[in-house]
C-alpha cells in the first residue's frame, strides 16, 4: 500500500467513527445499532486513542456513567433518541433491579470485560499524561467494581470462571455454541413476551440469527425481569449458563491490565495479578481439548463441554494462557483447511470451522471474519512469536474494509461485507493496528 492509500484509508476509517459520533460516545453502526455498546466502545476507545485522547476518554467514562450499582457494566446504554432497535428499554424493565442505573437507561446484561485494557492502552497513547493519570484515577474503582462483579456473582463455585447467561453476553450472539443450549428450552407461545424485531428491516434477514434464536432471547430476558435481576435467583432457574472461553480470555487480560493501571496509580497490583492467575489456570485445566487443539465453552446446566470449532476458541492466546507447546497444538488446527491456511488464498480468521456443518460465510457469527476477533488473534500470534501468520491476520484487518468497505462482518473468500454498512470497530481496530508499529 502507497502512503496515499494509506493515509486515505485512516481518513475513512476516521470519517467513520466521526459519522457515529452521538455527541459522547459512539454507536456502533449508523442505523442498525443506534445506541452505546459496552465492548464496542472499549474498541472505539482503542482507536482514538491514536489521534484524540479525549474522545477516547470520554467514550469510556461515558460507558461507566451506566455502571449499576453492584458493579454490573450494562452492554447498552440506551440512547433517548433512537426507538429504531429491539429491545429497547421498556422491554428490560431494569428499573425493577434495585442495583440498575435510572438514568441513562441501561440494559440487563454484560458483555465482554475488554474495558480495562481500553483504558490501559488510552493511557498508554495519551500525549496528556497528566490528564490521563486523572482518567485512571476515575476509572480503576469503576473497573475494580466491574471485575468484583464478575467474580462475586458470576463464578458462584470460585472457580476463576465467570459464567454468561445470555448469547448476546458473548457478543458472539448467534455463535453455533449455544445451538444446543438453546434448543434445550422448550417454550411455548405464553412464555415469549410479545416483541417485534427492528434487526430484519434494515439488514437481510439471511445474515441475522432466525425468529427462533430470538424467542429464546425474548424469553431470557424476561426471565431476568420476572426475577428482578437477582443474580441468586436467576442462577436458580436459568437453562442457559455457560463458561464462555472468549469471555474468560478477555477477563484473564483485562485482570492483567488493571493490575498495570493499579501499579501507576501507586495502588496495590496483586490482587489482579492474582485474579488474572486463577483465571487462565481454570481456562487451561477446565476449558482445554487435547483431542482437538482448541479451548471449548463449558455448559454449567448441561454439565458438559461444548465441542464446536469457533475461532474464539484460540481466544486464550490473547491471554497468554497456552504454554508454548499447547499453542503449537492450536496452530495445527488454525493453520488448517478448518480455518486457513497460510499461503491459500482466503482471508484470515473466519469466526467458525469451515468444514463444520453449518459453517456460513455470510451469517452472522457462523463464519464470517469479524475484525475485533482478528484483532485479539494477531496480538495473541504476536505474542507467542507466530509472525507470519499474525501479519496474514494483521493483513485482513486492513485488506477487507480497504477493498470491501467498513462493514460488520466479511466473508472468508469473496471478502464481500455483510451487516451494517460504516461499523465502528472495523474502522477502530483497523485504525490500531494502522497507526501501531509495523511487525
Ligand atoms: C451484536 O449484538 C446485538 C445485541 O447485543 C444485536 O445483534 O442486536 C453483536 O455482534 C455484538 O457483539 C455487538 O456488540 C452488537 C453491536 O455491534 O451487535
Amino acid at each position: 500500500m502507497t502512503q496515499t492509500d494509506e493515509s486515505e484509508l485512516i481518513d475513512k476509517a476516521k470519517a467513520v467513527l466521526a459519522r457515529n459520533w452521538l455527541g459522547a460516545s459512539t454507536k456502533p453502526a449508523p442505523q442498525l445499532y443506534p445506541h452505546q455498546w459496552s465492548w464496542d466502545s472499549a474498541f472505539v476507545a482503542i482507536g482514538n486513542a491514536h489521534y484524540d485522547q479525549k474522545r477516547a476518554e470520554q467514550e469510556l467514562t461515558t460507558l461507566f456513567r451506566g455502571q449499576w450499582a453492584n458493579g454490573l457494566l450494562p452492554h447498552i446504554l440506551f440512547n433517548p433518541k433512537a426507538s429504531q432497535y429491539f429491545p429497547g428499554p421498556d422491554f428490560w424493565q431494569t428499573e425493577r433491579s434495585p442495583h440498575a442505573s435510572r438514568d441513562p437507561k441501561t440494559s440487563g446484561i454484560v458483555q465482554p470485560p475488554i474495558h480495562a485494557t481500553a483504558v490501559f492502552r488510552v493511557y498508554h497513547h495519551a500525549q496528556d499524561k497528566r490528564q490521563a493519570a486523572a482518567f485512571l484515577a476515575e476509572l480503576y474503582p469503576r473497573l475494580v467494581a466491574w471485575h468484583d462483579y464478575l467474580y462475586r456473582e458470576r463464578d458462584p463455585n470460585r472457580e476463576g470462571l465467570v459464567y454468561i447467561r445470555h448469547p448476546w453476553e458473548s457478543g458472539e450472539d448467534n455463535s453455533p455454541v449455544w445451538d444446543r443450549a438453546l434448543k434445550r428450552m422448550k417454550l411455548t407461545k405464553d412464555m415469549v413476551p410479545p416483541y417485534k424485531r427492528a434487526d430484519t428491516s434494515i439488514v437481510s434477514s439471511k445474515d441475522r440469527p432466525s425468529d427462533d434464536d430470538y424467542d429464546r432471547y425474548a424469553y431470557l430476558v424476561k426471565l431476568f425481569y420476572d426475577r428482578d435481576y437477582d443474580e441468586g435467583r436467576i442462577r436458580k432457574d436459568c437453562p442457559f449458563l455457560i463458561q464462555d472461553v472468549l469471555f474468560n480470555s478477555i477477563l484473564a487480560q483485562a485482570d492483567r491490565d488493571l493490575a498495570s493501571i493499579a501499579s501507576l496509580l501507586g495502588k496495590d497490583p496483586t490482587p489482579h495479578h492474582e485474579a488474572a492467575r486463577r483465571t487462565t489456570e481454570a481456562i487451561n485445566t477446565k476449558l482445554w481439548s487435547k483431542a482437538d487443539g482448541i479451548y471449548f465453552d463449558f455448559d454449567l446446566v448441561a454439565n458438559e463441554k461444548i465441542e464446536s470449532h469457533v475461532a474464539s476458541g484460540f481466544a486464550p492466546l490473547f491471554a497468554m494462557a497456552p504454554t508454548a507447546e499447547r499453542a503449537e497444538e492450536i496452530m495445527a488446527l488454525l493453520n488448517s483447511r478448518h480455518f486457513a491456511r497460510l499461503g491459500e488464498h482466503a482471508y484470515t480468521v473466519p469466526s467458525y470451522d469451515r468444514e463444520a456443518p453449518g459453517y456460513s460465510p455470510n451469517r452472522y457469527w457462523r463464519g464470517p471474519i469479524w475484525i475485533n476477533i482478528n484483532w485479539l488473534l494477531f496480538h495473541g500470534l504476536r505474542h507467542y512469536g507466530y509472525h507470519d501468520y499474525a501479519r496474514r491476520v494483521r493483513q485482513s484487518i486492513i485488506e477487507l474494509p480497504k477493498s470491501y468497505g467498513f462493514y460488520e462482518y466479511f466473508d472468508p473468500q469473496a471478502g464481500q461485507g455483510h451487516g451494517s454498512d460504516s461499523f465502528s470497530w472495523t474502522a477502530a481496530l483497523l485504525l490500531d493496528v494502522l497507526l501501531e508499529e509495523e511487525l
